[in-house]
């Protein structure tokens, strides 16, 4: 039997409509969100958060080089999109969407809190130098299986899918309660096609539900 865990990735304010960082549609993944909690309720799956968290000088912010927001760069030696500031420790845009029901939350994992390096996945900075709590919770609790939806597509919901399986979990994203940044048109596409040819299986809400 499989344990599976139900991780939410960003669903943060400044993703969403007004946002900082708004990602298009980014507000629709927390319906999709809400009725999976509540599936997930029903069946004793734990389920967790992400919270993008950065230090107000965070090197990823474009304010912090004199560069255009969305231009690229380097931040001590990795390749770097520069984003305007967004998701600052203990702000309003660092908090979960207020419609999510973010009681059902049991453990929050946050994420980007050195300066100088950026993390998109919620298990490991950008350059696999330090790990977040995620990896150690979920092997506590045997949980081999993991439920994956969020923002954004192409950053962090990515590269926390190719981690997670990296890691050797079995990995099921739901497309639909994922929205990207598309910085270039097909990045969501293109995500979506890199997560499902390094091992993840992508289902619609519907046909997740259907499935089980
Ligand atoms: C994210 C860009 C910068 C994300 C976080 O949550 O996908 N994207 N920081
Ligand atoms: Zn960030």
């Amino acid at each position: 039997m499989s344990k599976h865990a139900l991780l939410l990735v960003d669903i943060q304010n400044d993703f969403c409509a007004g946002g900082a960082l708004a990602v298009p549609e980014g507000d629709s993944t927390v319906e999709v969100a809400n009725t999976l909690i509540a599936w997930c309720q029903a069946r004793q799956i734990p389920v967790i958060a992400s919270q993008d968290w950065h230090p107000a000088n965070h090197g990823s912010f474009a304010s912090q080089h004199q560069a255009a927001p969305f231009s690229q760069g380097q931040l001590d030696g990795l390749a770097q999109t520069f984003w305007p500031d967004h998701c600052v420790q203990h702000g309003e845009g660092a908090q979960l969407h207020p419609l999510l029901n973010q009681q059902a939350i049991v453990e929050v994992f946050h994420k980007g809190e050195s300066v100088n390096i950026d993390s998109y996945s919620a298990f490991f900075d950008n350059g696999h130098r330090q790990e977040t709590r995620l990896n150690d919770w979920l092997r506590a609790r045997q949980i081999d299986t993991l439920i994956v939806l969020g923002l954004a597509t192409d950053y962090c919901v990515k590269f926390s899918v190719l981690d997670a399986l990296q890691l050797g979990y079995a990995v099921n994203v739901i497309t639909d309660g994922c929205r990207g940044v598309n910085l270039q048109p097909q990045d969501s596409a293109q995500a979506f096609m890199d997560m499902a040819a390094a091992g993840a299986t992508l289902y619609t809400l519907d046909d997740w539900r259907e499935s089980q």
